[in-house]
Order: C-alpha cells, then sequence, then structure tokens
C-alpha cells in the first residue's frame, strides 16, 4: 500500500526537518471549526501524507458511513440500531427518520419536559416531601449513564447553580454511596436515576439504597414521588421500581450510552447549568456535527485527528494517546473519553465477523496540565515510547487570577514546543553541561502533538468538543472497519457477576465450574469478610 512506502520516507524525518523546510507549516496544518482552532502541524505528516491517508477515508467508505449515520441507518450492525446520537442535538425544524418515524419532535418534546423540571427544581418550585426547597442533586448511573454527566458538571461548574450541590453515586462500593450522601439532608435531596436500560446491578442497588435511606428519615413511601426521578428508555422497570412514569425521562435504543450525555442522561447537567446553558451546549454540538457532516474532509476536524490517530496507531505502532486539558474545569475530560473511544473501538473483530490483523482502537488517558508535567510527561518527552498528545487550551480563563492563566498556557505551548524540537546533546553541550551527563539532559523532541485552542469554555466550546472527539471515533472506527458502537464486553461483565454473588453471599462450597485460583479467592474471601 502506497501508505507503508510513505510511512518507510516519514519515519526517518524529524519534525524540525519539516518546519525548517517549510517556514509556513503553522499556519497551513490547522484547521478550525465551530469555536475550535486545532494546530495539527506538530505532526509527522505532510502534505503527501495527508492526501494519502484522506484517500484511505474515501477508499473505506468514510463519507457513505457518515451519511448512513445521520440518515438514521442502522450503522450498530452487531445490534441492529441506529446511531443518532446527532438526533439529540437537532434543531427542531430538522427531520431525521427511524423506521418510519421523525425523531425530532420527541427529542424536543423530552428536552422541553426536562427544562421544565429543571426550572421548577432551581426556581424553588419543586419541593420535598416535608415542603423543603431541592438543594442537592444526587445522580445514580454508571459507565454512559454517568461519565458524561460527571465531565460535564465538573466542566461547566463555572456556569451551574452554586447554591445547590450535586453529586454522583456510580460504584456498587457503597463507600460511593455513603460518602456522597452522608451529609445531606433527605428532605432536600433528589435522585436522578439514570439507566438505559433500568436492569444495570450498580445502578439499581444505589438506587435502592438511596431509596432506603430517603425513606428511613422521611418515613412514608410516599415522599419517593417528590425525591426520585428516573431516565430510562425502560417505563416497565422504572414502574417495577417505584417511579411514576410521569417523572420519567426517557430517550431511544438509537441513542448509545456513551454518546447519551445530551439526551435526559443530562438531567443533572440542565438542572445544574439551566435549560438555556443546556441549549447552547446542544447548540455546540450541533455545530460540530454540521461541520462533520458537510467540510470537505481535507478542513475537517474529526476526520483530519481520526486520520492521524490511525496513521500512529497502524504505522508508527503507537499504542496509547494521551489527553492533556490545560484547564481544571475539564479534569473528568480524560476519563470521559477513556469510555467514549475505548468501549466504542477496543473491539478486534470485523463488521463482516472476521478477526482483524491489525491493531484497532488505542488506549486513552490523560490528565490536567500542568499536573501531569510533574509526574508522566517524564515518560513522554524521554521514554522508549511514542506517545501522541492532544493538548486542550483556552483563550481567556474563567476565574482571572493575577498573570496565571499566562502562566498555565505557557507551559502547554512550551511543552508542544519542546516534544517537537526537543534539546539535541550539541546544544546541552553548548549549555555547559559536562559530556557525561549531557546523554541525560538531552531531548530527542519528534514526539507528535495536536493542539486544540479555543477562546473560553461555555456550554457550546464543550459541546463542540465532545462531538468531535464522537465524531473522530468513528472516523477511526469505520478505517478499522469495525463497529464502534456495541459493546459486548460491557454484557459479558453484567453477566458474570450476576452469577457468582450467590457463591460469595452463602456459605457453601463455591460451585464447580471456576478455575482453582477463582475458587481459592472465593474460599479465602468467605473465611475472613465476617472480620
Ligand atoms: C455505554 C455502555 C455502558 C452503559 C452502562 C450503564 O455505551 O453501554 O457503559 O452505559 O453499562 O448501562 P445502563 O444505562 O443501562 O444502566
Amino acid at each position: 500500500m502506497a501508505l507503508d512506502a510513505h510511512y518507510q520516507k516519514m519515519r526517518h524525518l524529524h519534525l524540525r526537518q519539516l518546519f525548517a523546510h517549510d517556514s509556513r507549516r503553522g499556519e497551513r496544518f490547522a484547521a478550525e471549526a465551530a469555536g475550535i482552532y486545532l494546530d495539527y502541524s506538530k505532526n509527522h505528516v505532510t502534505d503527501e501524507t495527508l492526501r494519502l491517508l484522506l484517500q484511505v477515508a474515501e477508499d473505506c467508505g468514510l463519507r457513505e458511513r457518515i451519511d448512513a449515520m445521520f440518515r438514521g441507518e442502522k450503522i450498530n450492525a452487531t445490534e441492529q440500531r441506529a446511531v443518532l446520537h446527532v438526533a439529540l442535538r437537532a434543531p427542531k425544524d430538522e427531520r431525521i427518520v427511524v423506521d418510519g418515524v421523525d425523531v425530532v419532535p420527541a427529542v424536543h418534546a423530552v428536552l422541553d419536559r426536562m427544562a421544565t423540571f429543571a426550572q421548577q427544581v432551581r426556581d424553588g418550585q419543586w419541593r420535598g416531601y416535608t415542603g423543603k426547597r431541592i438543594r442537592h442533586v444526587v445522580s445514580i448511573g454508571i459507565g454512559g449513564s454517568d461519565l458524561g454527566p460527571v465531565m460535564a458538571y465538573e466542566a461547566l461548574r463555572y456556569y451551574s447553580q452554586r447554591d445547590m450541590s450535586f453529586r454522583f453515586v456510580s460504584n456498587v462500593d457503597g463507600t460511593d454511596f455513603t460518602e456522597a450522601t452522608r451529609d445531606l439532608d433527605p428532605e432536600e435531596t433528589l435522585f436522578i436515576v439514570c439507566s438505559k436500560t433500568f436492569t444495570t446491578l450498580e445502578t439499581l442497588t444505589n438506587a435502592h439504597a438511596a431509596r432506603t435511606w430517603c425513606l428511613h428519615r422521611l418515613g412514608d413511601a410516599q415522599a419517593v414521588r417528590k425525591h426520585f426521578v428516573a431516565v430510562s428508555t425502560n417505563s416497565e422497570e422504572v414502574t417495577k421500581f417505584g417511579i411514576d412514569t410521569s417523572q420519567m425521562f426517557g430517550f431511544w435504543d438509537w441513542v448509545g450510552g456513551r454518546y447519551s450525555m445530551d439526551s435526559a442522561i443530562g438531567l443533572s447537567t440542565m438542572i445544574a447549568i439551566g435549560p438555556e446553558n443546556f441549549r447552547a451546549m446542544l447548540d455546540g454540538f450541533h455545530a460540530m456535527d454540521e461541520h462533520f457532516r458537510t467540510t470537505p474532509f481535507e478542513r475537517n476536524l474529526p476526520v483530519l485527528m481520526g486520520l492521524l490517530a490511525v496513521w500512529y496507531n497502524n504505522f508508527f505502532e503507537a499504542q496509547t494517546v494521551a489527553v492533556l486539558p490545560y484547564e481544571q474545569y475539564l479534569k473528568r475530560f480524560p476519563a470521559y473519553l477513556q469510555q467514549l473511544t475505548m468501549e466504542s473501538n477496543g473491539k478486534h473483530v470485523t463488521l463482516d465477523g472476521d478477526r482483524v490483523d491489525y491493531q484497532t482502537g488505542p488506549v486513552y488517558w490523560g490528565e490536567p496540565g500542568t499536573n501531569g508535567q510533574h509526574s508522566f510527561y517524564q515518560l513522554v518527552h524521554q521514554g522508549t515510547r511514542l506517545i501522541p498528545c492532544d493538548f486542550i487550551g483556552f483563550c481567556q480563563t474563567l476565574n482571572p487570577l493575577g498573570h496565571q492563566h499566562d502562566l498555565l498556557m505557557a507551559n502547554l505551548f512550551a511543552q508542544t514546543e519542546a516534544l517537537a524540537f526537543g534539546k539535541t546533546l550539541d546544544e546541552v553541550k553548548a549549555g555547559g553541561t559536562p559530556d557525561w551527563l549531557a546523554p541525560h539532559r538531552s531531548f530527542e523532541g519528534n514526539r507528535p502533538t495536536n493542539t486544540l485552542l479555543a477562546e473560553r469554555l461555555t456550554p457550546e466550546t464543550l459541546g463542540a468538543l465532545v462531538a468531535l472527539y464522537e465524531h473522530s471515533v468513528l472516523t477511526q472506527g469505520t478505517i478499522w472497519n469495525i463497529d464502534s458502537f456495541d459493546q459486548w464486553g460491557v454484557e459479558l461483565g453484567k453477566a458474570l457477576a450476576q452469577r457468582m454473588i450467590p457463591e460469595l453471599e452463602n456459605a457453601d462450597e463455591p460451585l464447580p465450574g471456576h478455575d482453582s485460583s477463582t475458587s481459592t479467592l472465593i474460599r479465602r474471601y468467605r473465611r475472613f469478610k465476617a472480620g
């Protein structure tokens, strides 16, 4: 393949050479959309690389797949479902048809109901069972029904209603629920139980714990009506739990868990930042959707980022991608992206059911800057592995404090510069470092980075940023010919634990069929669990 031959040439080229060769490289290898500026010049690419990568995108049918997704076709083949998170942010006058039904009116009907409810909670019209104002919102969910809301709340905390507190409970570890609620007054607490299926062990267990906690204080089962709402696609299970469907906010099977933070799963976000800001976030998502759908691939941010990820993954054999936001509010963004990227593209079978003979999704990880600089950046700068990094920064801070924002951004720009250009042995020696120490103090550089720069962290920017990664994931998955929208590995975990629970709870021998390691561990756990 032409890209293989091209890679053989590129692998010997240093970023220093690429920049020396073209004084306008920094301006040329950049693109902008929906308020996000992407500088991808510090990557191992030339015009020829891009031409070849874009050709791969064409050959793999990326155009057709994008169009199929926006048309509501069932591109989640293994679950036979449409993939329509883009419909969640479609304006009212758009038409997106699934199985003969335009889904846009239903999306807006739910958004309107959410807005009414969110407003009632925010302004104190919705009161607890004893008449007290709701001051605390606890969202219970896990995976796709948790990571998005947590990330969005943290990211947009600046815009949140400050006289309310927002907590998130996900882990079945009782510590999570206990710590989240220990200082809360049940009379002032609203639980939002978020579960697409409403059968997930962790969420249902925590929801029952919440119910007990609430009723223990409020006494009357009627109180549930004032202190619990549900977000789900499964009205039957919601009713069984004891939440009236009039207090349920729905969504649809064409919204994947990890693509659902802008559906009703985002109810806690809407209560925190208000309906207007929530709609602004949806506008940001939509602006990036439109960019992705309509812009030629050579200027298309998600396509470019997706192709770069493929380039490093499949040619440079990079195993991971680091995401490094220089913005404290985005501290949970890497965790959110881990699910989005790794649950989507952690697949080893093609859409046709064959085992792949190439690498698919890389490991995503990261921490906010500048903290990471004082820990793992060492390996990024001087380790033996190639780790492409996405740096994310904003020109304006939401919290001006002296000149701290300049300090923050100086660090971001300096890191990407150092990673690309390094410091040669000669430069180090010229600075007076003795010969024996110079190898330790020199930096090869040539480490690739993307820089994403936006004006200011707003609900719109956050929406655009998330959509950017969502569509980059689709781009990568299309080239690898995998289903980015199923998650059979997660389903396996759900089934396995269910089978084992009784074995831990009763005193009999572990059931036959376990390996010797697992049965020994079960026996040991049972022996010591009573303390
Ligand atoms: C996401 C996954 C998974 C899911 C959770 C929670 O894409 O499917 O993370 O979101 O397992 O599932 P429920 O929302 O059904 O409780």
